[in-house]
């Protein structure tokens, strides 16, 4: 149990989206700092999706729940107290969703709601062709989308006369403060241009790098906890020792010190971002599509072959750090080398499948800005063009033994339908054309197609192994 009196504590932040991540990342920040009694700040949690059964039953349990940190070879267990309530779009319904974020004693809504729930388009502003968005744009009032709610709850704080809140996104997005900011300011502007006005002057969007990895739990991962534990913790979590949080210090009226818990504030996160995206975010999505298509189920497993070890390690620095401006003091190479030894970590079981997810919302960040960087520069980037080739044969559906692949992002449909064109050029040309997914410059640059072709071809005529390996 908490060694902390929980009745103290008090529901000053909302987080939306009580996912894997979450769970094993902020909400431990916070327990960290509630157990030295630093905060009384405590989360309530809100789902705007999903069953309701899991939050419900959380609540039983005083919402309670376990991290066990599993390290190649020490393990650590422990309760979680920071979490004190939770709101279900399923249960209660927008208005009192709306009224759970904006009532007065909330200070931060953060947010980890995966890439595609920031609903945005290609050019970055807020995807006004998007279903869900119509929708609350029609009915703003009853909002089902994160950004919906969001600027609903902000347009009560702005009728109540009050400051808003600060909304802290802890997605892997670049700038991801920016992001979900440009993307409140359409939606209200849509609805409402002094709305829009008063969020630009008076809120806060502070953008910030999140670092653990925490894989989506699996049968085996809960009966591995049970082991640990002792009983069954339906929302425990296992994940890795490591972690980092950077966060830009732009809160409108306060924040826990997470920095006493081990977080940094500082006043440009950006070059944290990108390095832990490129460096990171890129080379697990390396390893997370041509692992897959090489048989491997794990990333751990992928690193367990040497061939795949060197090129991850290759691509972060040879191909990505000289893409970045290592953030304060980091040594990029000394970098990539805690991320190889991190991806080794037996113990945990972390999926290519599950990272494989959603790539055409991930792979500008991971791969597409380096990619223009190199095509600027003019300098070789055979990893990434791999990486990129290894998503466009991914996305066919079919892997390399003619077995289905059950893809899993939100184009899953247009882009199965595009991988499976009429040979490898017009495939290649209609992937990077026509899906919103490569910036214009680079979807008409022939350098880059003819690299994509070369990598494209290698994986098919020589298998994935031996196509990375030839890359030296
Ligand atoms: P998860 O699948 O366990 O949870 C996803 C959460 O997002 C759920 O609460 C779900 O209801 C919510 N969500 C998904 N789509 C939504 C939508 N359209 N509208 C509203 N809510 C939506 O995933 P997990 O592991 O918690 O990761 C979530 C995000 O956290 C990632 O996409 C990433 O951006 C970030 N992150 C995850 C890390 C990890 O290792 N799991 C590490 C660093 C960042
Ligand atoms: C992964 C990330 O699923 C993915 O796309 O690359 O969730 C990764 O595990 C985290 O960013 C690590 O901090």
């Amino acid at each position: 149990m908490p060694d902390y009196d929980r009745s103290s504590l008090a529901v000053r932040m909302c987080h939306i989206g009580f996912g894997a991540f979450h769970r094993a990342h902020q909400a431990v920040y916070t327990d960290q700092l509630i157990g030295m009694g630093a905060t009384n700040w405590a989360y309530r949690e809100i789902e705007l999706m999903g069953p309701t059964a899991p939050l419900n039953a959380l609540k039983s349990r005083d919402y309670l729940y376990s991290v066990v940190e599993n390290g190649a070879d020490n393990r650590k267990a422990r309760v979680i107290g920071s979490v004190i309530d939770h709101r279900h779009m399923a249960d209660c319904g927008p208005e009192a969703i709306i009224e759970a974020i904006s009532e007065d004693p909330i200070e931060i809504v953060s947010i980890t709601v995966t890439e595609k729930g920031y609903t945005l388009a290609s050019d970055g502003g807020l995807d006004v062709d998007n279903a869900m968005v119509k929708a609350d744009l029609a009915d703003s009032e009853n909002p089902k989308t994160v950004i919906g709610v969001l600027t609903a709850g902000l347009a009560c704080r702005r009728k109540a006369g009050k400051k808003p809140f600060t909304i802290l996104s802890c997605d892997n997005l670049p700038s991801n403060g920016h992001m979900v900011k440009r993307a409140v300011l359409d939606f209200a502007a849509a609805i409402d241009a002094d709305l829009a006005t008063w969020i630009e002057a008076e809120a806060r969007f502070p953008s910030t790098m999140v670092d653990r990895i925490v894989p989506a739990m699996t049968p085996e991962s809960h009966s591995m906890l049970a082991d640990v534990l002792g009983y069954e913790d339906p929302a425990g979590i296992l994940c890795e020792p490591f972690r980092q949080w950077v966060i830009e210090d732009d809160f409108v009226s306060g924040r826990p010190d997470w920095d006493k818990a081990g977080a940094t504030f500082t006043k440009d996160v950006l070059p944290f971002e990108n390095m832990k995206l490129r460096m990171l975010n890129g080379s697990h999505s390396f390893l997370a599509y041509l692992g897959y298509l090489a048989g491997h189920e794990t990333i751990a497993d992928t690193m367990g072959d040497p061939v795949f070890k060197k090129a991850a390690r290759d691509l972060m620095v040879l191909e990505q750090a000289p893409t970045l401006e290592a953030p304060g003091d980091v040594n990029l190479e000394d970098y990539a080398d805690i991320l190889i030894a991190r991806y080794c970590n037996p113990s945990i079981r972390h999926r290519t499948w599950q990272i494989a997810m959603d790539g055409s919302q991930k792979l500008p960040q991971r791969a597409l800005e380096s990619i223009a960087h190199h095509l600027d520069h003019g300098t070789p980037f055979p990893r990434l063009a791999m990486l990129v080739a290894g998503w466009m044969l991914y996305v066919s559906g079919t892997d390399l033994n003619g077995q289905p692949i059950e893809v899993s992002d939100p184009m899953a449909d247009k882009l199965k339908i595009l991988a499976n064109g009429d040979g490898v050029e017009a495939i290649i040309s209609d992937l990077m054309q026509k899906t919103g997914i490569f910036p214009q410059k680079l979807a008409d640059n022939a350098a880059l197609k003819s690299s994509l072709i070369d990598a494209y071809e290698a994986i098919r005529q020589q298998g994935v192994k031996a196509a990375i390996a030839a890359l030296g």
